[in-house]
């Protein structure tokens, strides 16, 4: 087991990832921007090291600045968090090419779900329901016609190096394919360097339901069931929740199989997610994700494990802690992802706190790195806490995630808060009525 990991992340995830570290007897060190001397991961990590100026480019994604802080520490391992370099294969190779530990997959299985090309092919053969579509990419406007002639109107042409919703252009109708078509293209070499397109069948009204699973790095592997993740804006999720309130016991059972078969196959290693489209009961692989996401901790909380602690583990090459029939949920958990944005324009509000309280009670878990004085930069990312409810069945996890946002107190800038106060009184939220477009008609609704 490693003596000592360096996170190479700040705020909530950064934080969590040393909890775990603590509870093994892993000594952290947090690295930190100059923007970030007070923040609290540098306060509760073992050792911190300061690896550049405030923007990110020059500190968190700079690969250099952290391979010095690991050879100055002694770290022998890098946990990446979400976001910044956890996705980046060539930071992967980097981190090896000196002889430390990346706590995730490995490089080879991240440059093949980042090329979201390759990653359908590879799923598709490894036998894992797809949307209908193109057999790889797409080069000519003919080619683009005749394929959707065949799969039917409407289409999206999605870019190979996009992901996440950037890069995705719908035609609704033949007429509206070539403009699709490319402006998709050229946008894609605009924003990415590679034009590569491919083409699907447009699902109208889907929820995006995703399947945590978790490999061994040695063929073996598990699924810790769906998450459902439809309320979005701007492809910003906002609220998620485990179980998924539209997945049967016998539905969860037969795609998380089919995925944890899947990574088995292919020898991933570590915490992974499978996305999928899923309307009318079938479910359609769009994306994988090679990284912990923001919304893990519904899933720690309705299998009891920690994930993170898993990762280290299969990281260190000892063995994770359970087998698929050991894995069994309890109860229902929703996060709120609280931001420092006013509402309803979501415009960033950065600033000092002048006070906070977290939530607490049973089935509470508030992951936040915000302290009394704390002032919140301008540089980063806006979410500022994660609310994590945990209730014996859904009607206990709205009641509770009620009660802790009422507990909850933010003062000094604007927060997500009041968004969800509002949320929770629509019956379609109560019911677990929503698909992935949802949430934005209610914002028309209620606030254009
Ligand atoms: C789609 C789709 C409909 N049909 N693919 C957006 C993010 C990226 N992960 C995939 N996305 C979509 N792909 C087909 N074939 C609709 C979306 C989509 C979406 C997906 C998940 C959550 C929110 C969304 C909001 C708008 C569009």
């Amino acid at each position: 087991m490693f003596d000592k990991i360096l996170i190479a992340n700040r705020g909530e995830i950064a934080l969590r990832v040393i909890r775990a570290c603590r509870e093994m007897g892993i000594a952290s060190v947090a690295v930190h921007s100059t923007a970030d001397a007070d923040a609290m991961h540098v306060r509760m990590a073992d050792e911190s090291v300061c690896i550049g100026p405030a923007p990110s480019g020059q500190s968190y994604l700079s690969m250099p600045a952290l391979i010095s802080a690991c050879e100055i520490t002694g770290a022998q391992a890098i946990h990446p968090g979400y976001g910044f370099l956890s996705e980046n294969a060539g930071f992967v190779q980097m981190v090896e090419d000196h002889d430390l530990t990346f706590i995730g997959p490995r490089a080879e299985h991240i440059r093949i779900m980042g090329d979201k090309i390759t990653a359908k092919d590879t799923m598709k053969k490894l036998g894992v329901p797809c949307v209908p579509g193109s057999e790889g990419g797409v080069d000519d406007v003919d080619d683009a016609k005749r394929i959707a002639g065949q799969i039917g109107y409407p289409v999206i042409i999605k870019a190979t190096a996009g992901g996440g919703g950037r890069g995705m252009k719908v035609a609704k109708d033949e007429a509206g394919l070539e403009v699709a078509f490319r402006t998709a293209r050229a946008e894609a070499k605009a924003a990415f360097g590679n034009p590569d397109v491919y083409i699907e069948k447009y699902l109208q009204k889907p929820r995006h339901i995703e399947i945590q699973v978790f490999g061994d790095g040695k063929g073996r592997a598990v699924h810790l069931g769906e998450r459902d993740c439809s309320l979005q804006r701007r492809h910003q999720k906002v609220l998620e929740e485990a179980p998924g309130p539209s997945i049967s016991a016998s539905e969860r059972a037969r795609i998380g199989k089919i995925c944890a078969d899947a990574v088995a196959e292919i020898g991933y290693s570590g915490a992974g997610t499978i996305e999928f489209l899923y309307e009318d009961g079938e479910f359609y692989f769009i994306e994988m994700n090679t990284r912990l996401q923001v919304e893990h901790p519904v899933t720690e909380a309705i299998f009891g494990v920690d994930l993170v602690r898993q990762q280290i583990l299969v990281a260190a090459g000892e063995e994770m802690e359970f087998r698929q029939e050991d894995l069994t949920i309890g109860g229902h958990s929703i996060e709120v992802r609280i931001n420092a944005e006013k509402v309803p324009t979501f415009s960033p509000c950065p600033g000092k706190i002048t006070q906070y309280h977290a939530p607490g009670g049973l089935g509470v878990r508030m992951d936040s790195a915000l302290y009394q004085g704390y002032s919140i930069p301008p540089y980063y990312d806006s979410l500022i806490g994660k609310l994590i409810v945990h209730g014996r069945d859904r009607d206990e996890a709205l009641a509770r995630l009620s009660r802790a946002l009422g507990e909850l107190i933010v003062d000094g800038v604007d927060t997500t808060v009041p968004l969800f106060n509002a949320l929770l009184q629509e019956p379609d939220i109560q019911t677990g009525n929503y698909s992935i477009h949802w949430l934005e008609r209610w914002l028309e609704k209620n606030f254009a």
